[in-house]
């Protein structure tokens, strides 16, 4: 919608602070390191740092596992530094976004220890318990995220617990008003504490129908695992605790929020957004991150084309044209890297890395940057699976290969493709030894190209992905019509031209990008072809507009 606000016109940064910058030399990311780099984030231009958690927790799942909610991870620091963080992104006049876990905690959260420690504990029900079946089956056959069953026997009580990811990330259990306040409280400490913002974690699961119900499937084995999304994602009382969560906290404080929604529609969206339902202003869809996936998910390669992508995020910017807010992402620290994924990695690395930037920046909707993507970092491939430290990957591959038969090497493969460590790899900062993320043994190894694509080389060269994400971002500052300027798609059936409009009263821009490694010819109706001048492009010299996109060209420019 038209309705100004900071939360649209923002560019955010995702910082994932284990592998951002080491500080004490023991290899892992920390917060004094992120406070030596504040000058760099500032300098780059963005509004926004998201910060992934940084919550006390035995890292199991890299803090997505939180055992204390109001303290620091002992690796990254204390309070006090987190303090320091917060004053030292103000002061540059960036606001902070922190990470909220709060569909599961930690099986070492006080909360779990108390919880399953007998059947009457007052702590029971801040988890979801069953007892077995008659034979000691499973209360369900649904499947974890991250592999294997998502129940978990526990010695203490002989009953099962419910965890949707590892069996060290127990679900909390939103029916429980008790649990509720207690996480509103704790939500409230951090805002006080004058948190901007909040990315709420797969905070679309929090809501499991009635019953926990098994997946019902004519070709499913006895004992064999199902999904079960359909009975967590989405669920009948999200929307309740949302609009619950937002009267009691959210609307008391002028902060942005985004939920992290896997397999949201665009209509399940509008629902989550709408301003009219007070619950969050934006979420994360993932159907662009599907679009590579084989019938059997995530590690089941296939092949994508541009029409795939651009229908995906055509279908996003018509449907919440009107109603809630786009989230603009092409990876995160769960995705592999955007440049390789979507760009070529190779001979054009900068030009698909900026062609990219330059999709990001002009859709409409708040972009979203994560670390190192701005340098055009690429994803790794480890030739030997003790390289690799992510959960996912490493359950995904005991699964598939140690117990189920797959060949070691397409999983492998799979993995060099999808797995979540290619984002996870060390921030390069320059070319001396581990890229200056630390001077101890970094805790996953660095991607060895660390030596030519790294902050110091790409300050140096001004026609670096940096210096041209920095344009980008300068741009949206001053040009409202890149934020809140209407969409409309144009050569809609290219196989490799993503070209669309933004217009905003009497301005109106044109955007053309190549998805190809193959100089393209543009065929635009007559009055498109009156460019004023060219905002932005990622060649040198112009050329494009009239007549041929070069190899992953961008071009942004002015109508009228
Ligand atoms: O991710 C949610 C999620 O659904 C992930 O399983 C994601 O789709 C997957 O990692 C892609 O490979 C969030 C966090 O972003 C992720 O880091 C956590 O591991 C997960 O929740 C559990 O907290
Ligand atoms: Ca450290």
């Amino acid at each position: 919608s038209l309705k100004r606000a900071f939360w649209k016109e923002a560019v955010v940064y995702q910082i994932y602070p284990r592998s951002f910058q080491d500080s004490n030399g023991d290899g892992i990311g920390d917060l004094q390191g992120i406070i030596s780099r504040l000058d760099y984030l500032e300098k780059l231009g963005i509004d926004v740092v998201w910060l992934s958690p940084v919550y006390k927790s035995p890292n199991d799942d890299n803090g997505y596992d939180i055992s204390d909610y109001e303290d620091i991870m002992d690796e990254f620091g204390t309070l006090q530094d987190w303090e320091e963080l917060l004053a030292g992104l103000h002061a540059r006049g960036i606001k902070l976004m922190m990470d909220l876990v709060i569909n599961h905690s930690s099986d070492e959260h006080a909360w779990f220890v108390e919880s399953r420690s007998s059947k009457d504990n007052p702590y029971r029900d801040y988890y979801i318990w069953r007892p077995g079946g008659e034979n000691g089956e499973r209360p369900n056959n649904w499947s974890s995220i991250f592999s294997g069953p998502a129940w978990e026997l526990d010695e203490a009580t002989g009953e099962y617990y419910l965890h949707l990811f590892s069996r060290k990330q127990p679900d909390l259990n939103w029916e429980n008003p008790r649990l509720r306040d207690a996480l509103y409280k704790m939500m409230t400490f951090w805002l006080d504490k004058g948190v901007d913002g909040l990315r709420m974690d797969v905070i679309n699961m929090i809501s499991k129908v009635e019953g926990l119900p098994s997946v019902q499937h004519e070709d499913l084995a006895p004992g064999e695992l199902a999904g079960g999304g359909e009975y967590y994602m989405n669920g009948p009382r999200v929307h309740e605790f949302l609009q619950e969560m937002n009267a009691k906290v959210l609307s008391k404080y002028n902060i942005m929020t985004v939920g992290e929604t896997p397999g949201v529609t665009v209509e399940d969206a509008i629902k989550y957004t709408a301003e009219d339902r007070n619950e969050l202003q934006m979420v994360f869809q993932f159907e662009h991150m599907d679009i590579d996936s084989g019938p059997a998910g995530k590690w089941d390669i296939a092949p994508w084309n541009l029409k795939q992508l651009r229908a995906i995020l055509h279908k996003w910017q018509a449907g919440l044209a009107e109603q809630g807010w786009n989230s603009l992402y092409l990876n995160n620290h769960d995705q592999p890297r955007m440049v390789s994924r979507f760009g070529n990695d190779g001979e054009y690395r900068v030009q698909s890395a900026t062609m990219l930037g330059t999709l990001l920046h002009t859709l409409k909707g708040t972009p979203y940057i994560y670390q190192g993507e701005e340098i055009g970092m690429t994803n790794v491939k480890f030739p030997v699976l003790e390289d690799y430290q992510d959960i996912e990957t490493l359950n995904m591959y005991r699964d598939k290969v140690t117990g189920g038969g797959a060949d070691h090497e397409t999983i492998l493969q799979a993995i060099h493709t999808k797995g979540r460590d290619n984002a996870r790899t060390p921030m390069q900062w320059d070319a001396s030894e581990n890229a200056g993320f630390t001077a101890g043994t970094p805790w996953l190894k660095l991607n060895p190209n660390y030596r030519e694509i790294n902050v110091e080389q790409a300050l140096a060269d001004p026609d670096s992905v940096f210096y041209y994400y920095q344009r980008l971002i300068k741009l949206r500052k001053k040009n409202p019509v890149m934020v809140y300027g209407e969409y409309n798609l144009l050569l809609p059936d290219h196989e490799y031209i993503y070209a669309y409009t933004r217009t905003l009263a009497e301005e109106r821009w044109l955007v053309l990008l190549n998805f190809s490694d193959v100089p393209q010819p543009v065929d635009l109706p007559a009055e498109l072809q009156e460019i004023k001048e060219l905002v932005i492009g990622n060649y040198p010299e112009e050329a494009g507009a009239h007549g041929i996109l070069r190899p992953y060209e961008a071009g942004v420019y002015r109508l009228n």
